[in-house]
C-alpha cells in the first residue's frame, strides 16, 4: 500500500498509542502555560468544560475516553482528521455533532506557530465549550448553516461568523455593568500571545457583536486580530443564529460594502479596557 485514500468523511483513527513522549510533553507544556494564564481571563464556562471533561489529566487526551464524557454531557463527539478538511466535510461533521480534530501535535520548536490546526488547538481550544449546552447547539447550528451557505455560495461570508465567534470571540464578564471582558474563542484560548493581546493591548477594537456587522467584516489570518466582537452570552448568540433566515440576509448583504478591518461605525458599541483589568501592557511580550 502506498497511498492512503481518505475515507469519505476524512476521519482516521486517532491511534493514541502513536504519540511519542515528546508529543505528550508538548501538550503538557502548552496546557500548563495556558491554564496558568486563563483564570480571570477566560469565560468560566471554558474552565468548567475542562474540568467536567477531565482534560486536566496529563498528556494528549485519548479521544475514546474524552468522547464518553462529552457524549454524556451534550451528545458531541471528537473525531480525528489529518488536518484541514474540505468545507462541506467540515460542516457535515458539525451538523451531526462531531468535531473534527487534527490528530497531530506541533513540534517543540513550533510552540507559537501553526499552519494547520493541531490537536492542542482543536481539543484544548474548541472542545471544553462543547460541554456547554448552548455553545454545543450553536456549533451544530453553524454546521447546518454552513451546508446551506454552500448552496448560496456564501461560505466566505458565513466563515466570518465562525471566525469572530468560535475562533476569536470575546464575552462580557463579571458583574453587570463592570465592563469586564473574557475570552472564549479557541484561537485566543489556545494562544499565549493572543490571550494577552486580545484583553490587554490598546491596539485592537473591541466591539459589540451584531450578526450583520460581523458578516460584513473581513478578518486577518496572519496576525493577531484587529477586531474582536463581544457577545452577551452563548444563549444570545444561539438565539440570534437560530432565529435568522440567512438566505435573505445573504441577498441583502450582497448589496452592501464590507466594513474595513480597522473601521468603527456609528452603530458600533465600543468596549474600552476596564481599569480593573490586568493593567498589563507591561506583561505583553515585546
Ligand atoms: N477543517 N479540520 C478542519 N478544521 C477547521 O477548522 C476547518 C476545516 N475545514 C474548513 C474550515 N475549517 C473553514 O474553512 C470553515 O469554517 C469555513
Ligand atoms: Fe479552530
Amino acid at each position: 500500500m502506498i497511498a492512503i485514500a481518505p475515507s469519505p468523511d476524512w476521519t482516521i483513527p486517532q491511534d493514541w498509542a502513536h504519540y511519542s513522549a515528546t508529543d505528550h510533553r508538548v501538550w503538557d507544556h502548552l496546557f500548563d502555560r495556558q491554564t496558568r494564564l486563563l483564570p480571570g481571563r477566560v469565560a468560566p464556562e471554558f474552565l468548567e468544560g475542562l474540568k467536567r471533561l477531565d482534560l486536566t489529566r496529563p498528556g494528549v487526551p485519548d479521544f475514546a475516553r474524552l468522547n464518553d464524557q462529552l457524549m454524556a454531557l451534550t451528545g458531541w463527539q471528537v473525531v480525528a482528521v489529518p488536518g484541514l478538511v474540505p468545507d462541506a466535510v467540515f460542516f457535515d461533521h458539525l451538523a451531526n455533532r462531531r468535531f473534527p480534530a487534527g490528530n497531530f501535535i506541533r513540534r517543540p520548536d513550533q510552540l507559537d506557530y501553526l499552519q494547520e490546526p493541531d490537536v492542542f488547538h482543536d481539543v484544548f481550544g474548541h472542545v471544553p465549550l462543547l460541554a456547554h449546552p448552548a455553545f454545543a447547539d450553536y456549533m451544530q447550528a453553524y454546521g447546518r448553516g454552513g451546508l446551506r451557505a454552500l448552496e448560496f455560495d456564501a461560505i466566505d461570508r458565513l466563515s466570518r461568523l465562525y471566525w469572530y465567534t468560535v475562533e476569536f470571540g470575546l464575552m462580557r464578564s463579571g458583574a453587570k455593568g463592570d465592563g469586564g471582558l473574557a475570552i472564549y474563542g479557541a484561537g485566543i484560548v489556545s494562544s499565549h500571545g493572543e490571550t494577552l493581546f486580545a484583553l490587554d493591548s490598546a491596539s485592537p477594537n473591541r466591539l459589540g457583536w451584531r450578526l450583520e456587522r460581523v458578516l460584513r467584516t473581513p478578518y486577518r489570518i496572519d496576525d493577531f486580530q484587529q477586531n474582536y466582537f463581544v457577545i452577551d452570552s452563548f444563549e444570545h448568540l444561539l438565539k440570534v443564529t437560530l432565529e435568522t433566515d440567512f438566505g435573505p440576509l445573504y441577498q441583502r448583504l450582497a448589496g452592501s460594502r464590507d466594513i474595513a478591518i480597522a473601521e468603527i461605525t456609528e452603530s458600533d458599541t465600543v468596549f474600552t479596557r476596564g481599569d480593573q483589568s490586568h493593567a498589563a501592557a507591561a506583561r505583553l511580550p515585546a
